[in-house]
C-alpha cells in the first residue's frame, strides 16, 4: 500500500485532498511545511484539519514537512500533528544522524512518529537549495547505518527525483536500483519519494493558455510513480501538481470573465480542479483507493 502525502497551506487545498480521499475511501496524509505553518499560522492549519477530521471517517494524518530543525518539530508535536519531519540532509552524516535521533527520541516519547531524510534531492526546497551537481543519491548501506543509529519511523531517499517543476532536462530517469537496494537492507522501513509531482502537462499547458509562463516544466511520470509504488515506497510527496491545479484553474476565471472579482467566483473552480488531480493520483497513480 502506498499513500499520497499532500501539501497544504490553506482551506480550501485541505477540503479538495480530503473530499477527494474520502471519496476515493483512501486514508491520507495532510502535509505542511515550516514555510506553509508561517504562511497559514499553526493554529488554523490544527484546527482546519481537525474538521476535516470530524467531517469525515478516513484517517487523516497531520505531518510536518522538511522539518529544518529541532525546534521546529518540537512545535508541531506540541500542537497536535501526528508525525514530523526532521530534514537533516543538508548537514553531514554524522549531524544529521544526531539531530534526527534527538527528534526521534522527544517524538517517540509523545507518541508521535518521525521521517527522516538521507541523500539530497536536486532542485528547491523549502528554504535549501542544492545545485544539480550537489544533487546526491542515498547510499543504501549509510540507510540501513542511519535507521538503526536514529530509529526514525520512515526514510526519504534520493533517486533523482527534485522538488518543484523542473524535475529533468531530458527523459525522466530515476535509480530504482538504489531503491531497490535500500528495500534490501531496509524491508521493514517505509520509504519516501520526494519531488514526486508529475508536473501533468495539462495543468502546465492551462495554466500557459490563460497567460503563465512556464515553459519546459517535466515532472516523474505516472508510470514511474506506479514502479515506485510496486518497489517499495509507501509515501508519495505531492506538491507542485496541486500549485499547478489551483493556478490553472484561476487563471481561466480571470482570462474568462475579467468582471468577476468575488473570490469564490475562483476559488471554487480551484478547489475542484484540485481535488479532481489528488482523485486522479489516488485512483490511477498511487494503490490506496479502497474503492471497489
Ligand atoms: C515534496 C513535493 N514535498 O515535500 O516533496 O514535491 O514539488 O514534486 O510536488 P513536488
Ligand atoms: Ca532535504
Ligand atoms: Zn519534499
Amino acid at each position: 500500500m502506498q499513500y499520497g502525502a499532500f501539501n497544504v497551506n490553506n482551506m480550501e487545498i485541505i477540503q479538495a485532498i480530503v473530499d477527494a480521499a474520502a471519496e476515493e475511501n483512501s486514508p491520507v496524509i495532510l502535509q505542511a511545511s515550516s514555510s506553509a505553518i508561517k504562511y497559514a499560522r499553526i493554529n488554523y492549519l490544527r484546527k482546519m484539519v481537525e474538521a476535516a477530521t470530524e467531517d469525515t471517517s478516513i484517517p487523516i494524518a497531520l505531518h510536518l514537512d522538511h522539518g529544518p530543525d529541532f525546534e521546529t518539530c518540537k512545535m508541531c508535536i506540541d500542537n497536535g500533528f501526528t508525525s514530523v519531519m526532521i530534514d537533516g540532509s543538508k548537514y553531514d552524516f554524522e549531524e544529521n544522524v544526531a539531530l534526527t535521533k534527538k527528534v526521534v527520541d522527544y517524538a517517540h516519547s509523545k507518541g508521535v512518529v518521525v521521517e527522516a531524510e538521507l541523500g539530497k534531492l536536486a532542485g528547491v526546497e523549502d528554504e535549501v537549495n542544492v545545485s544539480d551537481k550537489d544533487a546526491m543519491y542515498t547510499d543504501p548501506d549509510q540507510a540501513k547505518e542511519f535507521v538503526e543509529r536514529t530509529g526514525c519511523d520512515s526514510l526519504a531517499i534520493a533517486i533523482g527525483t527534485s522538488h518543484g517543476a523542473y524535475k529533468f532536462k531530458g527523459e525522466a530517469k530515476l535509480r530504482f536500483d538504489i531503491l531497490a537496494k535500500v528495500k534490501e537492507k531496509l524491508p521493514n522501513t517505509p520509504i519516501v519519494l520526494h519531488g514526486a509531482s508529475t508536473v501533468i502537462p495539462e495543468l502546465v499547458e492551462m495554466c500557459n493558455k490563460y497567460g503563465a509562463d512556464i515553459p519546459g516544466a517535466k515532472g516523474v511520470p505516472d508510470e514511474m510513480l506506479n514502479e515506485a509504488s510496486k518497489s517499495g515506497v509507501s509515501k508519495i510527496n505531492v506538491d507542485t501538481d496541486l500549485r499547478l491545479a489551483m493556478t490553472a484553474a484561476i487563471r481561466k476565471v480571470f482570462a474568462e470573465e475579467p468582471s468577476a472579482f468575488d473570490p469564490r467566483k475562483y476559488m471554487t473552480p480551484a478547489r475542484d480542479l484540485i481535488k479532481q488531480t489528488v482523485q486522479h493520483k489516488i485512483r490511477d497513480v498511487f494503490c490506496s483507493s479502497n474503492k471497489a
